[in-house]
């Protein structure tokens, strides 16, 4: 049985999701937009190469809800992005309104799909997607820590001159500039990174790491990143689908773990056929505690800010 997938939000990271998800066959695709002729002219386009890349599945573009029913697994862009000069906290009151149109109309018609929820603020929004859609905790997760890592180790790849495929590594904690890369959790063929290269150079990787997006965003001037966030949103919907059971770090609901409760924060998890499967937990030093605890206050911080903008979400 061919899935079915639905990406609400047809912009820059919506489009090239259906691209990406067209060219491996993960599924049929729904591409979903207020903006109704974005979606139909994408979807077109995209199918329009289906005999060019050789690929099976089907394409449609709707602003209807009833488009996507009975979706397995929805991925969710609808919003804002980041302008020059913007933090990811100042989308916060824009995205949470749409938001909550999405998770009304999810739950409506798709109410066993896995939910990958993209939309900045990250954390504070995937928790704002779980608390309005009613979903369980374990089937809406967020992509952060994918693309946070990824961008950690492309910079160190390029500084070490290795295949960025041959390093192991992690980024943890909130997707904002608390977010915490992990040197310690870093392995290079094998090799553990605090011997290849010095505290100098690795500091600054890892602060241009924490501004990965706003580098692009400055690059761009109109939009954000999307290529990578895109190919990062594909490898959680591709772990769940073939139920590879990938330990991948995104942002997910903490009952405890790390000491964290009622939280989504980017943690370690194995993404298989049941959604968030298992939270990992890994040891953390001292440092690598206190710099994650730092990064936890400042999602809970925006999470208070969230649940006064709409206190429907203390609930
Ligand atoms: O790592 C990460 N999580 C991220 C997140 C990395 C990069 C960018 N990230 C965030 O993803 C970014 O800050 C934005 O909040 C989202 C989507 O980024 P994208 O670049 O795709 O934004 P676009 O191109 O503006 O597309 C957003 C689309 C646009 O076509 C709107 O018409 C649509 O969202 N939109 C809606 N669709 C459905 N329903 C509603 N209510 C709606 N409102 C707007």
């Amino acid at each position: 049985m061919k899935k079915k997938i639905t990406l609400i939000g047809a912009g820059q990271i919506g489009g090239t999701l259906a691209h990406l998800i067209s060219i491996k066959e993960l599924g049929d695709v729904v591409l979903f937009d207020v903006a109704e002729g974005i979606a139909k002219g994408k979807a077109l386009d995209i199918a329009q190469s289906t005999s060019v890349d050789g690929f099976n599945i089907n394409l449609i573009g709707t602003s209807n809800y009833e488009d996507t029913k009975n979706s397995d697994v929805i991925i969710v862009t609808a919003g804002v992005s980041r302008k020059p000069g913007m933090t990811r906290d100042d989308l916060l009151g824009t995205n949470l309104k749409i938001i909550k149109q999405v998770a009304e109309g999810i739950k409506k018609t798709s109410p066993k799909a896995f939910v990958i929820c993209i939309t900045n603020p990250l954390d504070v929004i995937v928790m704002a997607l779980q608390k309005y859609s009613g979903f369980t905790t374990n089937k809406v997760i967020g992509m952060a820590g994918i693309l946070d890592t990824s961008r950690f180790k492309y910079f160190l790849s390029q500084e070490l001159k290795v295949p960025a495929k041959d390093i192991n590594s992690i980024v943890l904690g909130g997707h904002g500039d608390t977010m915490v890369p992990m040197p310690n959790h870093t392995m290079v063929k094998g090799k553990p990174l605090k011997k290849l290269i010095n505290k100098e150079k690795l500091d600054l990787i890892i602060d241009r790491t924490r501004k990965g997006g706003a580098e692009i965003i400055k690059y761009l001037e109109k939009g954000s990143a999307f290529y990578a966030p895109a190919a990062s949103g594909v490898e959680i919907a591709e772990s769940y689908i073939k139920n590879l059971k990938k330990t991948l770090p995104c942002a997910a609901y903490l009952n405890g773990e790390y000491g964290v409760k009622n939280l989504y924060a980017g943690v370690p998890v194995v993404i298989g056929n049941n959604g968030v499967e298992k939270v990992i937990e890994l040891p953390l030093d001292e440092n690598e505690k206190n710099n994650f605890n730092l990064s936890i206050k400042a999602v809970k911080e925006l999470f208070d800010t969230a649940t006064k903008i709409d206190p429907d979400l203390k609930k």
